[in-house]
């Protein structure tokens, strides 16, 4: 009989992905669900040939560094890699992989929820009915605005952003899109393609955010470019809070210049930020993207066929580094 191979798993996983570690694996898991400490994390790594973890651990160069020479494989549960040095891994010869595709169907469903929450003022009037504090009705009460018909510019056309596209049309949209590269003819279904974010930002009555946190993207949305927005836009991102500086969005949501904001990520997370919590033209989620139980299942699956393939001596699928 063969040995199984050692894998760390740093949090608490569905019970079907679980089930499936033990199944095949001699596996560390972490039913408490503790968030492990750097140290923690290198302790526990010890005699582990793998690591499946969340992007909650950060795999900063000096924690790359210290990881045991057992290590040889690290498999995100998850599509970002933001939370990685990827370049030290690569020093390492540690083989890192992600989660693609799985997610981008339940991440395209939070930022049509976020759109919509946003432009009709969904968590002003939720709250009101909790609070019991609905009292009048006059034709100007809770006036948002439309999504149907409106403009929608999406940073970042990859999987999530073309699943946003396409629900998006189902509103009659007009899609406008910035990315890397222009998509096929094919995929683009008439959206209409942007050299350039300057280009995209005046025709973003609602602006998507859908793309990955890099060193080109972070901080993509600045005073300035908020400025080049429509009056009464809407800002909505389910990407990375990275990508936005928050003290320019906050100052835009305060003077008007933007109507609202629909916001699953934040810099800080978990916690988010106060200042953008006491808004009231805000609409907050606190980064469920991914969060249904079979993306959940499906993401840690995903993370599952990495391992059995590197085990298998074939390539992980979704190799990043
Ligand atoms: C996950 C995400 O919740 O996959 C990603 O990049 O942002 C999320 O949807 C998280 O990363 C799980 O590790």
């Amino acid at each position: 009989m063969t040995s199984k191979h050692t894998v760390l798993v740093t949090r608490k996983l569905p019970k079907a992905v679980e089930d499936r570690l033990k199944r095949d694996y001699d596996v560390h898991l972490n039913p408490d669900d503790i968030m492990y400490t750097t140290d923690d994390l290198i302790k526990l790594s010890g005699e582990a040939e793998a690591i499946l973890t969340c992007n909650t651990e950060h795999f900063t160069g000096d924690v790359v560094l210290r990881l045991p020479d057992s290590v040889k494989i690290v498999a995100n549960y998850s599509v970002g890699v933001d939370h990685c040095d990827l370049e030290s891994f690569r020093k390492r010869g540690i083989i890192v992989t992600n989660t693609p595709d799985v997610l981008s169907d339940a991440t395209a469903e939070i930022a049509i929820l976020l759109m919509l929450g946003a432009a009709r003022r969904a968590s002003e009037g939720e709250r009101m009915m909790r609070k019991g504090s609905w009292n009048k009705w006059s034709p100007e009460f809770m006036v948002g605005s439309a999504v149907t018909g409106k403009r929608l510019g999406i940073i970042g056309m990859g999987r999530v952003g073309q699943i946003v596209a396409k629900r998006a049309r189902g509103f009659e949209m007009e899609i406008h899109y910035c990315n890397r590269r222009r998509l096929p003819e094919a995929n683009e279904n008439g959206a209409i393609y942007h050299h350039s974010i300057e280009s995209l930002l005046p025709v973003s009555d609602i602006l998507s955010l859908n793309c990955p946190a890099t060193p080109e993207t972070i901080n993509l949305l600045t005073a300035e470019r908020i400025a080049m927005l429509p009056d009464g836009a809407i800002v909505v991102n389910t990407a990375r809070g990275a990508l936005i500086d928050e003290k320019a969005l906050v100052d835009a949501l305060n003077s008007g210049k933007l109507a609202s904001a629909g916001l699953d990520v934040y810099r800080n997370e978990p916690g988010g930020s106060p200042t953008i919590s006491k808004l009231p033209n805000t609409f907050l989620l606190p980064h469920i993207g991914s969060a249904t139980i079979e993306t959940r299942n499906a993401m840690g699956f995903r993370a599952l066929d990495n391992l059995d393939a590197y085990f298998s001596n074939r390539a992980p699928r979704d190799r990043v580094a």
